[in-house]
């Protein structure tokens, strides 16, 4: 038999977690600038969020952290001399670019690649575009290492396709699947695609946020979907609501979320909702052969905006279990704010959803960067051989998770701050932290510093 499965790949936190305050328009990144970060309790959370998945049957994988600080990024600005000279040169001249250079961004993976299940493409390969993430600096300087990762974890060219991330210069940004949803019957089944925006090169008259910037463009997302060969009958695009950017929604996973034939979103969401929930609602019917799309809309009577932002409700992870139950993975702080948890509360209880539970998980550091339980995982549906050919050594099994805890306790500091980024010995820490994790997760020689 040939079962296909969604794999959640989640994003390991790496040892220079901080709070650097590097992504406006992130409400938690602005608010958390300059506080003391927890790097080891920051990983052992993100563990411990797949520990619950893998046992209660969802199949999960580790992506690896991306080296960091990113000495080449540093060598850009003309700094000469061995690594460390340059890290020490940096700091004197170029603090903002050390902060930068060293976030551990890399574990919200749901920016790393928008990915296609081979179902939906032409050429019946999974494929992966790595997103650019052109509109944050220190975010923008991911794709290489996410393309290197990516390449070690699913080598075969005839089941796979990695491409290079969409030309900036030419398509505008992109920020994966983040902003981009795949609902359809069932995870094997053909489905649909949904592609969420914030401008356009091209149509400049588009209305925009006032005090925000929206970081993807409509123009990545076409050339992503045409090299991915997504049949046009399978594609829904739409723009985010310029004023939900400007409450703080950066990425779309912020204001919505789908899974199989279910979508949960905000009033909101998106320029026209209207509009875009009747797309949605036909193409699905037309791209699965006459199924229905369960919509479950949320009124800001119900929850505003600013409370979606602050409870990061829209950011859990809707799961499906070995038993066809669908429950909700949600942060903490959905629990803790009244809205939030009564929505949730009324949803599970009630007939028309097939959601039946709620767990609320605790991702406090990652939170404090704006990343929720949806950010700190890639979606990825594989049939058997393609799970059979990908490396074995990423999929979370008791032992793995073991061995990633105590990796994660020897190497990780319990506290950093902005200041220690500029400390050689971080950096020669991290680099054996690394070489070491390459070892465990078979990956071979993956990072800068290895190569
Ligand atoms: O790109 N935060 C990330 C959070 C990404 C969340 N991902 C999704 N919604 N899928 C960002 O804004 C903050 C880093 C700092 O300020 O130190 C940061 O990059």
């Amino acid at each position: 038999m040939n079962e296909v499965r969604e794999i959640n790949f989640d994003g390991l936190v790496g040892p220079t977690h901080t709070f650097a305050g590097l992504s406006r328009g992130n409400v938690a990144s602005t608010a958390h600038r300059g506080d003391k970060s927890n790097p080891r309790a920051a990983a052992l959370q993100g563990l411990a969020k797949m520990k619950f998945l893998h046992d209660l049957g969802v199949s999960q994988a580790v992506l690896p952290p991306h080296a960091r600080p990113d000495i080449e990024a540093l060598r850009r600005r003309g700094l000469r001399g061995n690594d460390l000279d340059v890290l020490l040169q940096a700091a004197k001249a170029f603090p903002e670019d050390v902060r930068a250079v060293s976030s551990a961004s890399s574990m919200w993976v749901a920016n790393a690649a928008t990915v296609t299940p081979s179902a939906d493409a032409a050429d019946h390969r999974v494929h992966f575009t790595p997103a650019n993430l052109a509109a944050k600096f220190h975010r923008s300087i991911e794709p290489p290492q996410t393309q290197r990762i990516l390449r070690a974890i699913f080598p075969s060219q005839e089941q796979f396709a990695i491409h290079a991330p969409v030309d900036a210069r030419a398509h505008g940004g992109d920020e994966g699947a983040a902003n981009h949803t795949r609902l359809c019957p069932s995870h094997g089944a053909a489905g649909l695609h949904f592609f969420v925006y914030g401008y356009s090169t091209a149509d400049t008259h588009l209305a925009q946020p006032k005090k925000f910037p929206a970081r993807q463009a409509r123009e990545s997302f076409v050339e992503i979907s045409r090299r991915h060969g997504i049949s046009h009958t399978a594609v829904v695009f739409a723009q985010q609501n310029p004023a939900a950017i400007d409450a703080g929604v950066f990425h779309n996973d912020v204001i919505s979320v789908g899974n199989e034939n279910v979508f949960l979103f905000h009033e909101a969401a998106f320029a026209d909702t209207n509009f875009t929930v009747s797309q949605l609602r036909e193409t699905f019917r037309r791209a699965s052969g006459g199924s229905e799309l369960t919509l479950i809309q949320v009124t800001e009577a119900e929850l505003s905006l600013a409370d979606a932002v602050r409870s990061y409700l829209f950011n859990s992870q809707i799961v499906t279990l070995p038993s066809g139950e669908m429950i909700l993975i949600a942060p903490a702080e959905c629990a803790r704010l009244a809205a939030a948890r009564e929505f949730i509360q009324r949803t599970i209880e009630s007939r028309s959803t097939p959601l039946t539970q709620v767990h609320f998980i605790d991702l406090a550091e990652s939170m404090r960067n704006g990343g929720g339980p949806a950010c700190l995982r890639l979606r990825v549906v594989l049939t058997e051989p393609e799970r059979t050919s990908a490396n074995p050594a990423v999929f979370l099994d008791d032992e793995l998770f073991r061995t990633l805890s105590d990796w994660v306790t020897r190497h990780y500091r319990t506290e950093l701050s902005l200041l220690d980024l500029a400390d050689p010995q971080l950096l020669l820490e991290t680099r054996a932290a690394l070489d070491e994790l390459t070892q465990i997760l078979r990956l071979g020689s993956v990072y800068p510093f290895q190569l």
